[in-house]
């Protein structure tokens, strides 16, 4: 299936934190490709996935990094797509660094940063559905349905001391 989603991290370190983007993605149905892209590592692939990524028919794309997180500042410069900005937390100050330096973008290029971790991953899996979802009914049925499902689950679960 064409991927529709690029979940890009900076370092493999990241996957443990990103799955959580690529399974939402999965539940709701919605073909993805995951690869590392490191913004200084290897600079050259990062301008050339955001470069390419639209003519690919990627819609969005969810970049996670850690620490002095410049990847999807520097990705969403390249790209006229939608970019997800997901802090990763770093060892040295638990991500403050990562949402900091994602979310502090300068006016006039814009990175929709989600938390730090994995609420933030699974949520950018998520907003990158929703905003599929805005031209494909599929994707839009899907993100209905899976909140529906959320909604039952703690109404029907009302007693927190019972598994
Ligand atoms: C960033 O540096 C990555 O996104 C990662 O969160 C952090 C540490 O990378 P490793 O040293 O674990 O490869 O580029």
């Amino acid at each position: 299936m064409q991927p529709r989603v690029g979940v890009i991290m900076g370092s493999k370190s990241d996957w443990p934190v990103m799955e959580h983007a690529v399974n939402m993605l999965t539940r709701l149905g919605v073909a993805y490709e995951t690869r590392v892209v490191s913004a200084h590592r290897t600079p050259d692939l990062m301008f050339e996935y955001a470069r390419t990524a639209a003519e690919r028919g990627i819609e969005v794309i969810i970049a996670g990094a850690g620490g002095a997180a410049h990847l999807p500042g520097m990705v969403a410069s390249q790209t006229p797509l939608p970019v997800l900005g997901v802090p990763v937390e770093s060892k040295a100050l638990k991500g403050m660094d990562s949402l900091l330096s994602i979310a502090q973008m300068p006016g006039g290029i814009a990175v929709g940063t989600l938390a730090i971790g994995k609420a933030g991953a699974t949520n950018a899996g998520l907003l990158a559905a929703q905003i599929i979802g805005t031209h494909d009914a599929d994707v839009r049925r899907a993100v209905e349905d899976f909140r529906a499902e959320q909604t039952r689950n703690v109404l029907d679960n009302p007693d927190p001391s019972v598994e």
